[in-house]
């Protein structure tokens, strides 16, 4: 990738239908393939209850920091594509999902659009995405506390992490 524009972002991947673990490698590596985006480091494979509605699977979970030449909404747009190719369906909102790739934050930039809010508006409250993002980057400030103090106000009990290193996504896994 070239260029003098380049941004880091996070991104927050899950997925609790089908093999989450495979579709979601899946996912990082199609990301990695662009042109305009470099995976600079993705968390370890966690195994998450479910936020929000609770009648539905565990679901897998990841963080990935990626550095982009894309603005915020063409990264968003790459996100929906990239979730489209993986045939995400669309069904009621917070439910079970095979792939979901949602901008959790995109340098220090605010977005505030009808479609497209970073940073992600509700990350503050998941410890399944805060767990993986802690691991990544404890002192990421976010609305002017580090990553690491928001996650100490929530209870991650129950969030498991499942592989053991941050290369799972590297090779088609069988799911776990
Ligand atoms: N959108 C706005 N801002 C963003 C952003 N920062 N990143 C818009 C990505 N998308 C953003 O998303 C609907 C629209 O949100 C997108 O088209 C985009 O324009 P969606 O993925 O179709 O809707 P959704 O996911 O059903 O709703 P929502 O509120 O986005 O849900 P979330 O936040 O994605 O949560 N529990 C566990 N343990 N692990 C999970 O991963 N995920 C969800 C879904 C619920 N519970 C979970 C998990
Ligand atoms: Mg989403």
């Amino acid at each position: 990738m070239s260029g003098r524009n380049r941004s880091r972002a996070f991104l927050c991947l899950g997925g609790n239908l089908g093999e989450p673990a495979r579709t979601m490698a899946a996912a990082l590596r199609q990301l990695d393939e662009q042109d305009n985006v470099r995976l600079v480091q993705v968390s370890a494979l966690y195994r998450t209850p479910p936020w929000g509605r609770t009648d539905q699977p565990d679901f897998l979970n990841a963080v990935a920091e990626i550095e982009t030449g894309l603005p915020p909404r063409g990264l968003l747009e790459l996100c929906l594509e990239t979730e489209r190719v993986l045939k995400r369906e669309r069904h009621e909102r917070w439910g079970p999902r095979v792939i979901d790739i949602d901008i959790l934050t995109y340098g220090q930039e605010r977005v505030s659009e009808k479609d497209l809010e970073v940073p992600h508006p509700r990350m503050l409250e998941r410890a399944f995405v805060l767990v993986p993002l802690a691991e990544l980057a404890p002192d990421l400030v976010i609305h002017g506390s580090p990553v690491k103090d928001h996650l100490d106000r929530l209870d991650a009990s129950g969030i498991e992490q499942i592989s053991d290193d941050r290369e799972w996504w590297r090779v088609p896994a069988s799911s776990p």
